[in-house]
């Protein structure tokens, strides 16, 4: 396992490298261009910019999280031929700077969504909460404007206000795309983009939809255990694999995640997991929780000893933690809350890894 730490980059991300460096037991980052554009090439000058000043603070930087997938991609369109071009050769240069997985998704229009950015808990720290009561009385515009709004400048990942346009035309491009069309779209994607893997040796990771179920009648086609079941049937080789996040599947308390993890980590599928709690307050209606078992809904002993029994070389780490001792930041990304994660984890690893010695 090795225990890394989300980083947006020096511009995007409040938090300081040697910060991270400072966390315990943590080795490397799983890092991005936050200012790329879907689709666009990622070039060479900037991969290694931002490899090199990870390598500058004695950490690793052997994930990037997320090469994001082009619309016309998961629509099909007739354009997507030249974004697909552009993702192979974004796969080979970051490759040529040791990069070894990508972790990207395929969920339509939006990226994760919460409807409360900023949830405030009885002990005077907030985090991220999802009702999807107020989401069916919502427009896509809606929570588009509500997470600026909310956030502090801070927009949904791609869905910057000016670009608000290009929303309803992709929402009406979709009224006729359905789940089995945006698997069909997925396949084309992998068919072209898993040889580039193979060839230059890296990993593809889809990250689950969040929350795990469909969103204004927008298909979602990662959010559960048969879901990820056919995704890695796609293209059946190791590198059309899964970055588990547990937090995301965990939204809909039907998916068994130390199950999960069992399944697809003992079929070689796993290369990295998100890890972190989520508490069941009713149908449709979650809040983030501390990463402790007792603080949420899910088992976290029983999802790390699963990797630590079935894929225990994957990448690893903290997923959002709350806003808590004052801190101000990335909605989802603090410092502290997170931190206190990566240690919390490493503690259930020390403990089932000496477990499984001695038995
Ligand atoms: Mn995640």
């Amino acid at each position: 396992m090795k225990m890394t730490f989300r980083w947006y980059g020096e511009d995007a991300d409040p938090i300081p490298l040697q910060y991270i460096r400072q966390i315990p037991g943590i080795t490397g980052i799983m890092g991005t261009l936050d200012f790329m554009p879907a689709g666009e090439l990622w070039s060479k000058e900037d991969i290694k910019a931002l490899v090199g000043q990870v390598h500058d603070n004695a950490l690793e930087c052997e994930v990037i999280e997320s090469v994001n997938v082009h619309e016309d991609i998961k629509l099909g369109l007739d354009t997507r031929d030249g974004y697909i071009d552009n993702y192979c050769q974004t796969i080979r240069h970051l490759a040529e700077f040791g990069v070894k997985v990508v972790v990207y998704n395929f969920m339509p229009v939006f990226d994760w969504l919460r409807t409360e950015l900023a949830h405030e808990n009885p002990d005077g720290s907030t985090c991220l909460y999802y009702d999807d009561a107020e989401i069916q009385q919502m427009t896509p515009r809606d929570i588009v404007n509500k997470t600026a709004e909310d956030s502090d400048g801070l927009t949904l990942p791609g869905w910057e206000p000016e670009r608000l346009a290009r929303l309803d035309e992709v929402m009406e491009l979709y009224a006729n795309v359905s789940h089995d069309d945006l698997r069909d779209n997925w396949r084309y994607f992998l068919e072209r983009v898993i040889p580039v893997c193979e060839e230059v040796g890296v990993k593809m990771a889809v990250h689950p939809d969040d929350p795990a179920w469909d969103l204004f009648g927008l298909p979602r086609v990662c959010t559960s255990r048969d879901d990820l079941d056919k995704i890695v049937n796609l293209v059946d080789s190791p590198a059309n694999g899964l970055c588990v996040c547990c937090g995301s599947l965990g939204s809909n308390p039907d998916n068994d995640l130390p199950a999960i993890y069992e399944e697809f980590g003992r079929r070689g599928r796993i290369h990295a997991a998100h890890l972190r709690n989520v508490r069941h307050l009713g149908p449709g209606k979650f809040q983030e929780a501390q990463h402790l078992s007792s603080d949420g809904s899910l088992d976290m002993f029983r999802i790390v000893r699963a990797i630590h029994t079935h894929c225990p070389d994957i990448y690893i780490r903290p997923d959002h933690g709350r806003m808590i001792w004052g801190e101000k930041g990335r909605p989802g990304y603090p410092l502290y809350d997170r931190a206190l994660g990566a240690v919390y984890l490493q503690g259930l690893w020390e403990a089932v890894e000496k477990m499984s010695r001695q038995t």
